[in-house]
């Protein structure tokens, strides 16, 4: 197919993972499964220049999961706080989860369905037990960084220009990757059937936080995803 000029598209499907999945999943996102043809079928477009799939991937001390803390911790409720290694004095808060997708088990693996056929490179994230990490590209620590996944580095190798996000959850790796990837210069869409939510309620104001972030959520029969099969052109 002959490309467009100024367009060199880039898939990035976020921790599609059984533990992220109804009805087994450890952390299951609300209809979470429902995203899998969706993907398929973004997968498909040809345009695709780089079509990379993340694995958030635990280890099993890692400091997002409730029961690493002591004073019996509450999952989805209570919050820790998560500690530069290098300086003190840089922290967040960050939530709770049950114990998920940690490294090698069957929860992590992406999730049953998924076309791996067209993946060109699976990306592990959330490696450092000391850190949290939503984000596909690093996590929210800057003095200095902690870990940064080489991902803004691969997308400008191959000359993006837009990245596509979708997979789970809307609310936390969807959006930090989305929010990230636009502060890295692409033009960003997040494709709103091609994703859930963990805080159904709150999709609302999120939308409307990732849009303020110069984020588009773009649905997958609009004219910004039907570009991508070399379609319309916006
Ligand atoms: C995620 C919560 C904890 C995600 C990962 O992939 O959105 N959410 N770890
Ligand atoms: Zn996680």
């Amino acid at each position: 197919m002959a490309s467009e000029p100024g367009f060199k598209p880039a898939l990035l499907v976020i921790d599609m993972q059984e533990d992220f999945c109804p009805p087994n999943g450890s952390l299951a996102v609300p209809d979470g499964r429902a995203v899998i043809p969706v993907i398929n079928a973004l997968l498909a477009a040809p345009t695709l220049a780089v079509r990379i799939a993340t694995r958030d991937w635990h280890p099993a001390d890692h400091i997002s999961f409730a029961s690493n803390h002591a004073g019996s911790k509450q999952p989805y409720v209570d919050t820790c706080t998560v500690v530069n290694p290098s300086n003190a004095t840089e922290t967040y808060e960050t939530r709770l989860w049950p114990v998920h997708c940690v490294a090698d088990t069957p929860g992590a693996q992406l999730a049953a369905g998924l076309d791996p056929r067209r993946i060109d490179r699976v990306l592990d994230k959330g490696t450092d037990a000391r850190v949290e990490m939503y984000s596909a590209f690093y996590d929210p620590l800057r003095r200095p960084r902690v870990s940064d996944s080489g991902l803004a580095d691969a997308l400008r190798a191959a000359d993006v220009t837009h990245v596509y996000v979708v997979g789970l959850a809307a609310d936390y790796c969807v959006r930090s990757t989305a929010v990230d990837a636009r502060a890295e210069g692409f033009v960003v869409y997040v494709v709103n059937e091609g994703t859930r939510p963990v805080d159904t309620a709150a999709w609302g104001q999120c939308r409307a936080e990732l849009e303020a972030a110069g984020v588009r959520v773009v649905s997958k029969d609009g004219p910004e995803v039907r570009r991508l099969y070399g379609e319309a052109k916006v």
